[in-house]
């Protein structure tokens, strides 16, 4: 079984992550880890504490001469910002002011500063707060660009693109080759493929700017190459839409998820949403009429492009704040604002990205299994082999 951790506060010493499961030998970039981590700090719309933050990624154990060696491999990211928040989170007590513990007592609707302080049972959501908050996505990225590292070794390639930021939507269909022309440019404004669309998805952004409100949107992950027969229709919990789902949802301000064209189908006649099968007798091999499932037919992946979404909603620190109450004295007070980011659909992407990754991984290795990648890499050439015969 892949599994993986992380731990770490916002603004304590540093993001830690343990990835345990990774077959040994797969060949590993660190450059490639930490331009992930680059991508996830991109895009129009993020706050001030990316301008503290270079996230690079210290991977010490698990890893040896480039490649993995099978055993847990253990990721640190150091918090830039931790020097200035030394005496506001110390690990042991030290006498020292109640004002300079940063204490937040007037909870931000939407975001777990309430629920968390009474579940618990602390008197304000500072604790809460440091780790609800989306800081803690760098570790998962870092843990999925691994998952990437080991599903490029057969093939498979993750990328994301940005498809809606508040009512800017983009409209047409879009190609996997766009997805990496995209992934290639060195600066990322909105993450979207198409420059008329995200001209107006800045054009929301710089409203939000303006009115000191936030803006969410939908983000879309594709997975290609992906071969048939990852997850399984036979339990609930082995499907894999599924387990897709519950990966993407967990993603701090996401709402909603989708895969393939969900909402679009719920809407029409069943003649208009299914994914036609054909046979090429020359090529020996099945193709279908579209790709409106996403990719998943029984929870199983039919050999098309994974297509799951995201939809996100406005991050809820707000520059002009929503009523709240004060913790302390129950009175009626406006919501907490430190700083914050006002749109982060592009990096949520990232985030999709590295989501999708490590399920994938796991259901390759639930599927092929293997102690080392020479092994893994056998099972699957038998079964590519049994599926070309079929
Ligand atoms: C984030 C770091 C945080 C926020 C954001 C994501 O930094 P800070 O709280 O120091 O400004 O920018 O966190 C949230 C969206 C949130 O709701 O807490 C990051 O590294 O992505």
């Amino acid at each position: 079984m892949l599994r993986f951790e992380t731990a770490g506060e916002s603004h304590g010493e540093c993001l830690v992550a343990t990835l345990t499961g990774l077959p040994a030998g797969v060949p590993i970039s660190v450059a490639q880890v930490n331009h992930e981590l680059w991508r996830r700090q991109q895009g129009f719309g993020r706050g001030g504490r990316m301008k503290i933050e270079t996230d690079t990624a210290e991977l010490v154990s698990g890893v040896r001469h480039s490649q993995t060696i099978g055993s847990p491999i253990a990721i640190i990211i150091r918090n830039r910002d931790w020097q200035n928040w030394t005496e506001v989170l110390p690990v042991e007590s030290v006498e020292t002011s109640e004002e300079k513990k940063k204490p937040l007592t007037r909870p931000r609707p939407g975001h777990a500063d309430l629920a968390g302080a009474i579940k618990y049972s602390f008197t304000d959501s500072r604790y809460i707060l440091e780790r609800a908050s989306a800081r803690e996505t760098a570790a998962r990225v870092a843990v999925g660009a691994l998952a990437k590292q080991y599903l490029a070794q057969f093939g498979v390639q993750i990328l994301s693109h940005v498809i809606q930021v508040g009512t800017a939507r983009l409209e047409r269909l879009v190609e996997w080759e766009e997805l990496v022309t995209l992934s290639q440019k060195e600066e990322v404004l909105l993450g979207c493929v198409d420059p008329e669309a995200e001209t107006r998805m800045k054009a929301v952004v710089d409203e939000a700017y303006r009115t000191g409100d936030t803006v969410g949107g939908v983000f879309e992950v594709r997975a290609h190459n992906l071969p048939v027969g990852l997850g399984s229709h036979i339990t609930w919990d082995t499907r894999l839409d599924g387990r897709l789902a519950q990966a993407i949802l967990s993603i701090q301000a996401v709402k909603g998820v989708e895969i393939g064209e969900a909402e679009e189908a719920a809407a029409v006649f069943g003649s208009k949403v299914q994914d036609t099968i054909h046979y090429d007798r020359d090529k020996q091999s099945f193709h279908r009429g579209a790709n409106k499932a996403g990719g998943l037919e029984g929870g199983i992946t039919n050999g098309q492009d994974l297509v799951v979404r995201g939809l996100l909603k406005p991050i809820s620190t707000l520059r002009r704040p929503l009523e709240s109450v004060d913790l302390a004295t129950k009175e009626p007070a406006s919501a907490a604002y430190e700083r914050s980011d006002v749109a982060v659909v592009p990096a949520a992407g990232v985030i999709g990205e590295a989501m999708v990754a490590i399920v994938l991984a796991q259901a390759f290795l639930e599927k092929f299994g293997g102690d080392s990648l020479k092994e893994s890499r056998r099972n699957y050439d038998g079964y590519i082999q049994q599926v070309r015969e079929f």
